[in-house]
């Protein structure tokens, strides 16, 4: 390394520790979000070195202050007639590239610091599709396990009577995320049109017929398998045969599982918070299938499916632990985090590198914690980034707003076209920013640097808001 280039280094790691000290002081009690803005900082230390303009502009600085967070009381009644409270928010986090765009999440882990890593991350994720989205993410502390329908319906009119008047079309448009899927969606488009006299793009993940776009509710999972598949064939690879293991059984998970096996990989394992099953020669297509009924439809569990089916081996959860070291121990070449963030810690790292794996693609949003995802840079493994592997979701989103805003519905293949599009160049966005500036990790550190001057760009040129 030349000396000129060695001084730029020192001074973009300075600058970053800098930033990353005022975050830390000023956000004590939000670990996750500290950690991803952590791993933002990591990789953009050399545009912060290089860009005194973003500098002056305190492009960062503000870039980690949401630009409103709003925190309300969602009061419901069970099937009993017994109340309940919970805690809902919403984080309009960056506007610079359109209305703030991002899901909701439905789960007891739920907090404000959860709520903004997502948040932080998605502004980067929507930057990356090159679609006018900007980043947000909302949600609430309930644990809607074992609640009726009806209980759900109540909760979801109760949260969006409160979440109505801080959403609409050209402002705030929320979606799915853990626990918040077609249903979920329905009753909270129902009570906000009610609400507002008005049927608008308001939220995307609507069902077919009624406003929403084909392949949104495959989107997330066929757009990771695309991106794993680009992965692999600009190193001369293909996904053909490839051991896959896939964490999760929701939606992600399903989709990208399907799409895997149309495309000739064997998923040998998936999982739950009931366990993990394995099928050592893959899972069949009717499997999945039946795997999407009891999950879908009965709401139960992967230990439940297995018991019907004789082929696959499960393997409970221990209680105490996370309970899946030995998911990510299988023999595997490609593996897919699917579940949740910080799903993957050193210990299953360690897993996955002595389990032979050669990719991994992130379908969970920070599912490697910081310790994995070091452990990662060091070796040969490929890894494809939450905001850059997991961004078909939001990306079909994006086109479900555009379908929505000229009152058109596009076919399956209109949409799937646009979505493998979409996905190439978010590759393509990575490897080349990768290259420019001289990075080591293509993918992780090419996503963040190609998402981060994104946004910068646009906030320079909006002024000091
Ligand atoms: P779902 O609710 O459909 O599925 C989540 C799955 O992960 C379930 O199988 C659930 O187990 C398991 N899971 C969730 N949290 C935990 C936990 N704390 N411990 C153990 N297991 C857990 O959610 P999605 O598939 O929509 O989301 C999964 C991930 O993908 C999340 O990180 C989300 O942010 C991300 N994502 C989602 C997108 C989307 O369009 N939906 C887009 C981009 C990213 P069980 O079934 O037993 O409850
Ligand atoms: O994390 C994500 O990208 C999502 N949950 C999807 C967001 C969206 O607006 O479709």
């Amino acid at each position: 390394m030349s000396q000129t280039a060695s001084r730029t280094r020192r001074e973009g790691e300075k600058i970053a520790a800098d930033l990353l000290t005022a975050v830390e002081e000023r956000n004590r009690h939000e670990p996750e979000f500290i950690q991803a803005v952590r791993g933002v900082l990591r990789s953009i230390q050399p545009v912060l070195a290089k860009r005194e303009d973003l500098r002056e502009h305190r492009i960062f600085e503000r870039l980690v202050e949401p630009e409103r967070v709003i925190q309300f009381r969602v009061p419901w009644q069970d099937d009993s007639g017994e109340f309940h409270v919970n805690r809902g928010w919403r984080v309009q986090f960056s506007s610079a590239l359109g209305p703030y765009k991002g899901g909701l999440r439905f789960h007891p882990s739920v907090t404000l610091s959860v709520l903004k890593f997502l948040g932080f991350e998605q502004i980067f994720k929507n930057a990356l599709t090159m679609l006018p989205l900007g980043g947000g993410k909302g949600g609430c502390d309930l644990d809607p396990k074992g609640l009726s329908d009806h209980e759900i319906m109540r909760f979801c009119q109760s949260f969006m009577s409160e979440l109505y008047r801080h959403v609409g079309a050209d402002t705030d448009v929320p979606a799915g995320d853990i626990n918040v899927g077609p249903r979920e969606i329905g009753y909270l488009f129902g009570q906000y049109k009610r609400l507002g006299n008005r049927f608008d793009g308001v939220i995307t993940g609507k069902g077919d017929g009624w406003g929403g776009s084909k392949l949104r509710p495959e989107a997330t999972g066929y757009g990771l398998s695309y991106f794993a598949a680009i992965m692999l064939e600009d190193h001369g690879d293909t996904l053909e045969g490839k051991r896959c293991i896939v964490s999760g059984a929701g939606n992600v998970s399903q989709y990208a599982a399907k799409k895997l096996i149309e495309m000739d990989a064997r998923v040998i394992a998936m999982s739950d918070s009931s366990g993990y099953i394995v099928a050592e020669d893959g899972l069949t297509m009717d499997q999945l299938e039946a795997i999407m009924r009891v999950k879908n439809e009965q709401r139960d569990s992967l230990e439940s499916f297995a018991a019907d089916d004789g082929d696959v081996e499960f393997h409970q959860r221990e209680k105490g632990s996370d309970g899946t070291s030995g998911f990510w121990s299988i023999e595997t070449d490609c593996a897919f985090p699917c579940a949740t963030q910080n799903e993957v810690g050193k210990r299953e790292a360690r897993a996955l590198l002595d389990s032979g794996v050669k990719l991994i693609a992130e379908g969970a949003n920070m599912p490697l914690d910081a310790e994995a995802m070091e452990l990662m840079r060091e070796s040969e493994v490929l890894v494809g980034p939450a905001k850059a592997a997991n961004a078909g979701g939001v990306a079909v989103s994006g086109l479900e707003m555009a379908q929505n805003s000229q009152r058109q519905h596009w076919t399956r293949e209109d949409v799937d076209e646009r979505l493998k599009a979409i996905m190439r160049t978010i590759h393509d966005r990575c490897t080349d920013a990768a290259e420019t500036y001289e990075v080591k990790d293509t993918y992780v550190d090419g996503a963040n640097i190609a998402g981060f001057l994104r946004v910068a760009e646009a906030m320079k040129a909006q002024g000091l808001v």
